[in-house]
């Protein structure tokens, strides 16, 4: 499973003459907001600094009783083995990635494929809001206000084919940007993979950012698969590939650890990990510090509370045996 990414000397000049009107029209806007002393940016800013606020991003009902969690919190207590297997490496790490300029490979079964710009693939959607509970395996939550776009109208526009019955995501490989990728802590590079309408299932987002700004690295910079109803680690980061693929495409976690993690991993309390129960999570909030171990506990529902929303995709399944 090695990528291969285009060298600048195998982009076709009518690609990089679609680049170079995207960077002009960037720079106008640039110019447009400097003359009105107004910061502003783009609907969606790729090439923004991490930390840069995007415009524009509609809110929505999701999660908006709840409290999320502090952008402290949100980048500081992190699971990214790219960068590292203790929880606040990503955060001393990820500065290595560079996640400007980005490209996805769209490819399978689908009537277009092909690569193309992280820009292009987002700007033609509204940008929303969406407050999800998020679930880690390791019984810890999150509340998170991701900014992003249903995966499902990225997907749509390839027009896949009847064949696809999955999607599989796969993270960028390069030990010079992601340097614990030169230890084999998992087998690289990090893969996943929805059932095909998990992928299109509105909740699941395409997320470019948290808290307003885009995506700090150690979340997965500039692009990431949120899937709130799941454990955490469906939640590939920094994808650099998108497959639309006929058979049950392989997950990192699963292949590692077969007996604990399933393909499906939904968030399901009354099915344990064989080393620990699933029934409750620490609620991490940011706040006075990380300490995740003193966290409070809460109940963890079927299905992360999105229930009502997933549970129909799963009618006649035995979720205790297909986890
Ligand atoms: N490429 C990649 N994606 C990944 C991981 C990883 O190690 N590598 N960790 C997963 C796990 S276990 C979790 S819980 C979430 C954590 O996302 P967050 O750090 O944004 O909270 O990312 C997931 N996505
Ligand atoms: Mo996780």
């Amino acid at each position: 499973m090695l990528i291969r990414i285009k060298k600048a000397s195998d982009v076709k000049s009518s690609e990089i003459t679609a680049k170079e009107a995207i960077l002009n029209r960037r720079s106008f806007m640039a110019a447009a907001a400097a003359a009105s002393g107004v910061a502003l940016l783009p609907a969606f800013a790729g090439p923004a600094h991490a930390g840069a606020k995007f415009s524009n991003v509609k809110k929505t009902k999701w999660g908006e009783a709840e409290k999320p969690t502090s952008l402290d919190g949100v980048t500081s207590y992190n699971n990214f083995y790219e960068f590292g297997t203790g929880k606040t490496d990503p955060k001393e790490n990820a500065h290595s990635l560079k996640p400007n300029p980005w490209s996805i490979e769209i490819a399978g079964h689908a009537e277009k494929t092909g690569r193309f710009d992280l820009d292009d693939l987002i700007r033609p959607h509204q940008l929303e809001e969406r407050i999800y509970r998020m679930r880690c395996v390791e019984a810890w939550s999150m509340v998170i206000p991701w900014v992003g776009i249903p995966l499902s109208s990225v997907l749509k526009r390839f027009n896949p084919t009847s064949k696809a019955k999955y999607v599989a995501f796969e993270t960028l490989v390069d030990v010079k940007q992601m340097p614990s990728q030169k230890f084999p802590i998992l087998p690289w590079p990090y893969v996943e993979g929805l059932r095909m309408d998990e992928a299109m299932h509105p909740l699941t987002l395409l997320a470019v950012g948290v808290h307003g700004e885009a995506m700090p690295n150690q979340n997965g910079a500039p692009v990431r698969l949120v899937v709130p109803w799941k454990y955490g680690f469906k939640g590939i980061k920094s994808i650099v590939k998108i497959s639309f693929v006929e058979n049950q495409p392989p997950a990192s976690w699963n292949i590692q650890a077969p007996r604990e993690y399933g393909f499906y991993s939904n968030v399901y309390p009354d099915r344990d990990h064989p080393r620990w129960s699933q029934g409750s999570e620490r609620r991490i909030t940011g706040e006075g510090g990380l300490k995740a171990l003193f966290a409070p506990k809460v109940q963890t529902l079927r299905f992360n509370g999105y229930e009502e929303e997933v549970a129909s995709l799963y009618q006649g399944m035995d979720l205790m045996e297909l986890f």
